[in-house]
């Protein structure tokens, strides 16, 4: 039904697909919030930091070590990092994520595309990704089910629709992801459209295609609490994380 660009499709019917932990997990999360404080009261820009091997708009694959590249991306000032689980499109694994979580001691978000509960529990991390167009109305219960677990769920959104129904599920933590998963292209101007709708209570992230510190800016202007930044960061091996504004 939705219209999705054919690599998002795939990867969606593939997440479909993948089993979920043989047990539930009970994870006592390190505080993205209290990261964000941390990097504000220090004069820095609250970033996430992505740890993405490859994705379907990156031509070619990375294969620096993840590990080592997270720990650069903290060292440069990274206050969370954000760890691709997804296997088969970007070239991640809950291994991974389980190794950098163990070698830093920032909040570490799963970034995945799941959609049932049970997929919840492959592995700890500190913040779980819920997607909002493609898990639908099951929202509000994979919300609960993620804080159940201690997770702190981070729902993506990247319309006025999606964003209603995040708050409608109770999210606390939302991300306005600028590239359009059906076209796959990318738009700032989507974050500056729906920051203004977002309540004040809700920490707000700005996700996708910021690879300049006035895109940082920018993104800030608007109300950005923080910014995730995946291929910048990577391109620059971990450098840069700091350097956003
Ligand atoms: C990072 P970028 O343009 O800085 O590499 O984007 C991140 O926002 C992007 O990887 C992303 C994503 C997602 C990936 C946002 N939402 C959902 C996979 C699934």
């Amino acid at each position: 039904s939705d219209d999705l660009a054919p690599a998002v499709r795939s990867i969606l019917d593939a997440a479909a697909e993948r089993p979920g932990g043989d047990e539930r997990v009970s994870v006592d999360a390190r505080s993205l919030s209290d990261a964000f404080a941390d990097a504000e009261r220090d004069g820095r820009v609250p970033v996430i930091a992505e740890v993405k091997p490859t994705s379907p708009t990156t031509d070619g694959s990375r294969d620096d070590d993840p590990v080592e590249l997270a720990e650069a991306m903290v060292a440069g000032g990274a206050a969370a990092l954000s760890v691709l689980t997804e296997p088969e499109h970007f070239g991640g694994s809950v291994e991974t994520l389980r190794r950098v979580r163990a070698a830093v001691d920032v909040p570490v978000l799963r970034k995945d595309f799941l959609v049932r509960e049970d997929q919840l529990d492959a592995v700890e991390a500190d913040v779980v990704l819920l997607i909002a167009r493609f898990v639908g109305d099951d929202l509000p219960d994979l919300v609960a089910a993620a804080r159940d677990r201690g997770f702190q769920p981070l729902v993506e959104v990247h319309s006025r629709e999606e964003l209603a129904a995040a708050l409608a599920a109770g999210a606390d933590l939302v991300g306005v992801n600028n590239r359009d998963l059906g076209k796959l292209d990318v738009d700032l101007a989507t974050f500056e459209s729906l920051a203004p709708e977002v309540p004040d209570r809700v920490t707000l992230i700005a996700e996708s295609g910021i690879s300049t510190p006035a895109e940082a800016r920018r993104m800030r202007a608007a109300g950005a609490d923080a910014l995730l930044i995946g291929s910048a960061i990577m391109d620059a091996e971990g450098t840069d994380a700091a350097g956003t504004g």
